[in-house]
Order: structure tokens, then C-alpha cells, then sequence
């Protein structure tokens, strides 16, 4: 059976890896000293639950039963800032499922801890490159925001790769995760149950202008990278009114600028855009605009426009069979007190989804918070999340 007092201390464990900030918060981001030692005790983990661990080149930890099992798991990175749960809930509670069945005579069920879902380096690029959507050269190529490439960074993890893992072994992919939105916490319901993932993309933008001296130059003649960014998110949010809905997002989540001084008119701005959406031909429609917005603010002031590459993840429809092993089991635990939901956030079953059956459960975010170190979930929740994914996990044997 499961045991909800050791998976609760085991999230508690994982959470000391990289603890900091307020509250529960944590700083592990893919291929960090905290994240190699995180994946370290999670191997141990697997190892005490009689799996066998794998790692591959990326960094995705797996816990492995022979023959055909059932993958259950997430990511145990983390954002630059990030809570104790997103992606460690996944993992811990695939651990604590994956334990119970092979001691009580359950299913097979194998583990994983996907690496940098959280897009240091890419969008949910461990399970991308696993899933041959992206292949290890070109991950090896990305970038993070200080400039540090994939490939050298993976290197730090490099004595602990055993090789590839065939994903045909497996029948299915279930992962367990916080909501990170507010729906279930506003109406008091313990359980969703998701039936698609929205799509995304993600792209650097660059505006080079002419650095200068901040008190001689008149206004009228700067080639302000910083006054174009401004304004190129003025526009933005005018003109993409017209093709959105209450559902679409868009966002300027990192600028650099160059050199990021007082007294230097800023020559070079790059920053991260985002968009995400449930419909594929509404993000191509928000590219165009993006695209032509930023042309337009290029030429209006002088600036040179350059693109980094264009990541994305389509959106995608959870496997109807697995979707109804939990929605029968939500019933049996949470009677009347869940729901049926799309996810805003990007997950790895959206990858996994190329090569097998998948389907994901949430518990609710306290407050609708995440990616903060605020970011928080009732013990009694996480505890009914468990229940949920062990019972749905045992009526697909
Ligand atoms: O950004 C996301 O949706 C995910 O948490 N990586
Ligand atoms: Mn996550
Ligand atoms: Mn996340």
C-alpha cells in the first residue's frame, strides 16, 4: 500500500536540495550542484525501490521495472526561483507508487525525472530530445541567458549516464502535478483531471541600436534598445486584442540589456517572448504579429533587428482511456470534488504524447501561485493526488 507519511517526508527531503528564499522555496535549476545531487538521492531512492536506474545523456533519471511497465514521473529542475513542488510532486509520488506495487504485487510501474523541463536551456527539452522531437545536437547548441551552452553544462552530470532508454518498454505515461493556476482553489475541488495541454512558443528577440553617452545625447538622435523594447510591448498588447482569447498569454519574462549602466544610453537590449495557446493556428497568428510589431519598431528607430531560434510544443489531447482510469478513481477519493480541466503550463506528457498513451492529474496551488517560492499545496491534497494516481495505476492492470 501507499504510504502518505513517507512520500510527504521524501518531498520534504527533495526540497533540501536547493532550498532557499521564503516559505518552501527552491533554486534547482537543470544541471545545478543541486539538481546533480537531487537526481543522486533520487537514484538512491529508486535503487532501495527495486528499480533499476538509468540516466541518459540529457540527464533523465529513470527507475526502471523489467519488461513492459507503466512510466509514472515529471521533472525534479527547477525555475530560477521555483516552489517545492512543480515537477518534485511528480517524481516523489511516481517513487512512492512505483514502491507500493512492487512490494504488494501491483502493476509494473518504472519512474522518471525528466531533466531541464523547466527551459534553462530550451521548452521541456530532457523529455524533448528523449522523445526525438529535438535531437541532442541541436539541445547541445541552446543557450542559457548567461550564455553557457546545453552541452557544456551537461558535462557536470556526466558520470552518472548509463546510456539510452528504449521508450517502447513502455505502455503508457501518467504524471501527477500542481495546478499552478487558481481554478481548483477557488472552488474548493481537490482534483483535475486533464484532458489537453496547450501549445507554446518561445523565441530570443534582439534590438541592437548605438550605445551612448546618457547626458549629450539629445533625444531625438538615440538608438535606445531599451525605448524600443518599450515600445514594442506597447504595440504588442494593442494589436494581439483583436486575434487572442480570455485564454491566450503572452509574455517578456527576461531583458538584458547592454550595458545596463545609469548613465549609458543601452545599445542592446535581447529578451525572451513567449505564447502560449490551446490553438495551434492562433499561435502562427501571434507570431505574425509579433514578428511584424517588432519589424515596425526596427524601422521606426533605427534599430537591427535579429531572431534567436523558434521553440515550441503543439498543443495536445490526453489519452481518453487513462484520462477515465482517473476520472474514476477521483471519484472514488474525492467524491463530487473534481474536474475535468485544461493545463496552462507546459508539461513533459506533452512530448511523451509522440510516443505513447499519457495523462496528467493536478492538485490545487494554494492561491493560484507557482514559479515563486510561494507556491504551496495542502499536505491533505497532495496526499488525495497519491491516492488518485495509485488507484487509477491499479484498475489499468
Ligand atoms: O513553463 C511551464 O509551463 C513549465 O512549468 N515548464
Ligand atoms: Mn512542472
Ligand atoms: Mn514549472
Amino acid at each position: 500500500m501507499i504510504e502518505p507519511a513517507r512520500f510527504l517526508s521524501d518531498l520534504h527531503t527533495l526540497r533540501g536540495f536547493g532550498a532557499a528564499g521564503v516559505g518552501k522555496g527552491v533554486v534547482r535549476p537543470a544541471y545545478s550542484q543541486a539538481d546533480i545531487a537531487a537526481r543522486q538521492w533520487l537514484a538512491a531512492q529508486f535503487r532501495d525501490a527495486g528499480l533499476r536506474v538509468q540516466m541518459d545523456a540529457m540527464g533523465n533519471l529513470f527507475g526502471l521495472r523489467e519488461g513492459p511497465s507503466l512510466l509514472l514521473g515529471s521533472h525534479s529542475d527547477s525555475q530560477p526561483e521555483g516552489g517545492w513542488l512543480d515537477g518534485a510532486l511528480g517524481v516523489v509520488a511516481a517513487l512512492e507508487v512505483a514502491r507500493a506495487c512492487n512490494a504488494g504485487g501491483g502493476p509494473p510501474v518504472s519512474v522518471v525525472s525528466f531533466q531541464d523541463e523547466e527551459g534553462r536551456f530550451g521548452v521541456t527539452t530532457g523529455s524533448a530530445v528523449w522523445s526525438g522531437q529535438l535531437s541532442l545536437e541541436e539541445a547541445d547548441a541552446l543557450t542559457d541567458h548567461a550564455g553557457v551552452a546545453l552541452g557544456d553544462a551537461r558535462a557536470a552530470m556526466a558520470q552518472m549516464v548509463t546510456g539510452d532508454i528504449d521508450p517502447s518498454r513502455f505502455t503508457g505515461f501518467i504524471e501527477m502535478h500542481i495546478e499552478q493556476g487558481p481554478t481548483l482553489d477557488a472552488s474548493g475541488e481537490q482534483i483535475g483531471v486533464v484532458t489537453d495541454i496547450v501549445g507554446i512558443r518561445d523565441m530570443k528577440i534582439t534590438f541592437d541600436g548605438q550605445q551612448n553617452h546618457a547626458g549629450t545625447t539629445p533625444m531625438a538622435l538615440r538608438r535606445d534598445a531599451f525605448q524600443a523594447v518599450s515600445s514594442f510591448n506597447t504595440l504588442l498588447n494593442d494589436r494581439l486584442r483583436n486575434v487572442v482569447t480570455p485564454q491566450s498569454v503572452w509574455t517578456i519574462g527576461h531583458v538584458s540589456l547592454h550595458p545596463n549602466a545609469s548613465s549609458i544610453v543601452p545599445g542592446r537590449a535581447v529578451f525572451s517572448m513567449q505564447w502560449r495557446d490551446a490553438d495551434a493556428a492562433r499561435l502562427a497568428r501571434m507570431e505574425e504579429i509579433i514578428r511584424e510589431t517588432a519589424a515596425e519598431v526596427a524601422s521606426e528607430r533605427g534599430m537591427q533587428l535579429g531572431y534567436g531560434p523558434l521553440l515550441g510544443l503543439e498543443p495536445v489531447q490526453m489519452d481518453a482511456r487513462l484520462q477515465a482510469a482517473l476520472c474514476r478513481a477521483a471519484e472514488e477519493v474525492a467524491p463530487g470534488r473534481w474536474r475535468r480541466m485544461p493545463s496552462g503550463a507546459l508539461h513533459d506528457a506533452t512530448n511523451l504524447s509522440r510516443l505513447m498513451p499519457v495523462a496528467m492529474l493536478f492538485v490545487p496551488s494554494i492561491g493560484g501561485i507557482s514559479h515563486a517560492f510561494e507556491e504551496d499545496t495542502d499536505e491533505k491534497d497532495l496526499a488525495a493526488g497519491l491516492d488518485v494516481l495509485f488507484r487509477a495505476v491499479n484498475s489499468l492492470k
